[in-house]
């Protein structure tokens, strides 16, 4: 090439430069390279994380590699106030938001217990499973519109969809009830977002489905992204997604001119411009017209595979793994930046490398920050073990402790305090040696540490703490009313919608018609239908609906229709609610109340009572079974002035019969944990709750005629159980005991007897065995005879007591039969 021929290239070179240079402004360019440098440590932050877990540092982990440019240009448009209700792969959208550091999340993926560590979990959540801190250290919820808000993911996938529903949902009554306007702290005017991500497999969940269609008939501020990577771990999209797109399968609900529903859009995830003017159209239509949005990115990969169980090798094709290195929205982007943007190779390998490094200083910081009280324990138990040996004749076994506790390559806390626990085992015959008394202490105090690391805040600790609230008793006029029990909680639900604007009540015909036993009759046509509000029929969300909601500082009482339909529901109420403060360590709250009706009435889909299922699948809401509806009203009033989540059992056959109408219905309050003994006796206790009380009530009457005295004991709530331990006084006294319920044998009259057994020590008073007086392990059958026959009754009740007063003594107990 002659000289001149060289100057024309380059002439030329320069002016394509010049060109694009104009197209892209500095700024421009400096926030494009921002990006890219934060994609480069996000992935780097997989690989080195994939490394950990190979390395024996951490005990799985998942990771966002292959999603990095979606998530960059979504964080773009997420404002303070907004929230995130997503899954393990955001990864980067929680660096790009401000809301999580490499470190922090290298923390996690040690299971690093402190809180500042990991906000999201304080170690409790596997890593990849984000969430900020919406509440202060005194359990109030922040201002949480100057936030950028994630709620905190769970691992069922879909699992988030009912969640996002309820977020979004509470923007719609933010902007549209004026009762709200006033609390500026947890929105402004109902302009906030809420993002959903979910993977395009888990989009065949219920729950997705069923949250995606009810958001359609609320026009909901949603934005869900749906993240495509062809595949659900191993299983390829076609096995998935009717015509292997989410998108294309969804169309029918893209609103019209003519029709509501939702804009569906899609993008390529490698494609930085476009995700970005796709997010920017997105963000306008949803803020702005609270449309919802589906957003179906595709062409998404895993570069590294699904998790750190298996390789994606075993799976997919040759030709798929090399379309995914082409693909790589990381790649993608470099590529574009260098021939589009065109910033020099070299500068862009500059900034890989110093993104790269950065990662790994962060994950160096991380372990460190987390061996370092692990090794001072480690040192100290060894150190004490050490010196305990040099003071005893059998040393041998004692140094074994200690040399195995020194050689644990990556000691964690119950390496110490299984050798600390084995020295103290060898010491057991020397009391007052001093390095033995040092371990005994230091177990005790690690206890107490490792309790608040690991089992705290299951339930609230805060003032608010539903335990703390000051107990007022009904009081009553001398002409006060007699009415059916469904008035008295009509006058109860009004009173808190008087009270309260923040309460609010839905579920299925729970507006129109104020639910179908009457609970909420004329209640919409006095507050409103954005405070009464039918819903369709779809448990699952309703829950959901109620847990956004409730996050976002409102107070709903979620209606489930009959506690037989609650089954629908339980997955959400057992994975989202019941952890959510667990699993945060108290950064974030539901107090949800949710209102269902059980217990005794007809056949095998109106009768259920499989309180055991609920008993233990749903620790950390509390579960309240009132006998009555006054007592039932208590529990609401209880409820709505705390931090804690409950399900409340109302009595399916009671909404007719009659109560007195407390004077101050608006005010008194039931204590959670006090049984009432309902009936003072001296031969026998019997422990129950709900309708059985009633029947109970009636079997004793009848015990008392042959001479049996009967104290019945009504629990009134299940969690938290008998909180002062009160049971075991009435089995002191008559020294026996029967706990009976409408459950499956083994179901939740197992759980009180455990209760009072083992925990009340209540087996040294007894004189006879304790029994348990169920329902029969099928479902209750039809109608009145069905019921008799599938249930306890009074005479089945008579007779098995009876019988335990005739074993012990059969002279004066002849047998019946
Ligand atoms: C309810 C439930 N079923 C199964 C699993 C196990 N699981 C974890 S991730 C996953 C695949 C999810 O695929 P996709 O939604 O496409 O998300 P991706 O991991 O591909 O981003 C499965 C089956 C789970 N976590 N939850
Ligand atoms: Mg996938």
């Amino acid at each position: 090439m002659g000289l001149d021929e060289v100057l024309l290239l380059k002439r030329e070179t320069l002016s394509i430069i010049k060109e694009a240079k104009t197209r892209y402004s500095q700024a421009r360019v400096k926030e494009i390279l921002s990006d890219y440098r934060l994609a480069v440590e996000s992935r780097e932050a997989s690989i080195i994380g994939r490394k950990e877990v190979f390395m024996g540092k951490a005990k799985f982990g998942i990771f966002g590699d292959g999603k990095e440019i979606a998530q960059i240009a979504m964080a773009k448009v997420f404002r303070n106030g907004d929230f995130r209700a997503g899954y393990y792969r955001d990864q980067t959208f929680m660096f790009a938001i401000g809301e999580l550091t490499v470190q922090q999340y290298f923390a996690q993926l040690y299971a690093h217990t402190d809180v500042d560590a990991d906000p999201a979990s304080a170690g409790r959540q596997m890593n990849g499973h984000y969430a900020t801190r919406m509440l202060d250290e005194n359990g109030k919820l922040k201002n949480l519109t100057d936030l950028k808000n994630s709620s905190g993911d769970i691992s069922p996938t879909a699992g988030q969809m009912p969640r996002l529903l309820g977020l979004a949902y509470a923007s719609k009554l933010f902007r549209h009830n004026p009762q709200l306007q006033s609390l500026t702290h947890l929105s402004r005017n109902g302009n906030e977002i809420a993002f959903g991500t979910i993977g395009n497999a888990s989009t065949s969940e219920g729950m997705f489905l069923e949250a995606i269609n009810a958001a359609g008939v609320l026009q909901v501020p949603m934005l869900t992204s749906i993240w495509d990577d062809g595949y659900g771990i191993s299983v390829p999209q076609e096995y998935h997604t009717t015509k292997s797109s989410i998108s294309k399968a969804l169309a029918g609900l893209q609103r019209t001119e003519t029709e509501k529903g939702f804009e569906i859009m899609t993008v390529k995830g490698w494609d930085y411009t476009a995700l970005i003017e796709a997010y920017e159209k997105a963000e306008r239509i949803c803020r702005e017209e609270h449309v919802p949005v589906l957003l179906h990115v595709e062409e998404l990969t895993q570069p590294q595979g699904h998790s750190t169980s298996g390789s994606h090798e075993r799976y997919k094709s040759k030709e798929r793994l090399a379309w995914e290195v082409e693909y790589d929205c990381n790649r993608k982007m470099r590529e574009w930046i260098i021939n589009e943007v065109m910033v020099l190779p070299e500068e862009v390998d500059s900034i890989e490398k110093e993104a790269k490094l950065s990662a790994k200083r962060a994950r160096d910081l991380a372990w460190k920050a987390f061996m370092s009280d692990i090794t001072m324990e480690q040192i100290f138990v060894a150190q004490t073990i050490h010196e305990a040996a040099s003071d005893i004749p059998e040393k041998g076994e004692l140094e074994e402790v200690r040399t195995e506790l020194d050689r644990t390559i990556n000691p964690t806390r119950l390496d110490t305090m299984k050798a600390a626990k084995k020295a103290i085992v060898l010491l057991r015959n020397y009391r007052d040696l001093p390095s033995r008394l040092r371990l005994i202490e230091w177990v005790r105090e690690s206890d107490k540490l490792n309790y608040d690391r690991y089992n705290s805040h299951l339930y609230s600790q805060s003032d608010a703490s539903a335990l703390n609230v000051p107990h007022v008793d009904p009081v009553y006029s001398e002409d006060a009313s007699i009415v059916d029990g469904r008035e008295v909680l009509q006058t109860c639900f009004d009173a808190a919608l008087q009270r309260d604007p923040r309460v609010l009540a839905f579920g299925e015909d729970v507006g129109k018609i104020g639910d179908v036993n009457q609970g909420f009759a004329g209640l919409q046509q006095k507050h409103g239908e954005l405070r009464v509000t039918d819903t369709g029929i779809r448990e699952t969300t309703i829950i959901g609906q109620g847990i956004g909601l409730a996050m976002r500082g409102l107070r709903p009482i979620a209606e489930i229709q009959y506690l037989d339909y609650f089954i629908y529901a339980l997955a959400t109420l057992s994975d989202d609610l019941a952890t959510l403060r667990y699993r945060t360590k108290s950064g974030q709250f539901a107090p949800l109340i949710i209102r269902t009706r059980g217990h005794r009435l007809e056949g095998v889909w109106h009768a259920g009572s499989p309180m055991g299922m609920i008993l233990h699948s749903l620790r950390g809401i509390y579960v309240l079974v009132p006998r009555n509806m006054t007592q039932a009203a208590g529990f609401y009033n209880t409820m709505l002035q705390s931090d804690d989540p409950a399900l409340i059992i109302e009595c399916l056959n009671g909404y007719r019969l009659k109560e007195k109408l407390p004077d101050n219905i608006g005010e008194f309050t039931v204590p959670l944990g006090l049984p009432e003994v309902l009936r003072q006796g001296e031969d026998f206790t019997l422990v129950t709750y709900g309708s059985m009380c009633r029947i109970a009530m009636e079997a004793a009457r009848a015990l008392d005629a042959v001479g049996i005295s009967c104290e019945v004991i009504d629990v009134q709530t299940l969690l938290p159980f008998d909180i002062h331990h009160t049971i075991v006084d009435s089995v002191r006294k008559t020294s026996r005991v029967a706990f009976a319920d409408e459950d499956v044998p083994g179901g939740a009259t197992s759980f009180m007897m455990q209760e009072v057994l083992e925990v009340q020590n209540a087996y040294q008073y007894l004189d006879s065995k304790p029994i348990t007086i169920t329902g029969k392990p099928h479902r209750p059958a039809y109608a009145s005879d069905g019921d008799y026959f599938s249930k306890p009754n009074v005479e089945e009740i008579f007779e098995q007591i009876y019988a335990v007063m005739h074993e012990a003594d059969p002279q004066k107990y002849p047998s019946l039969y």
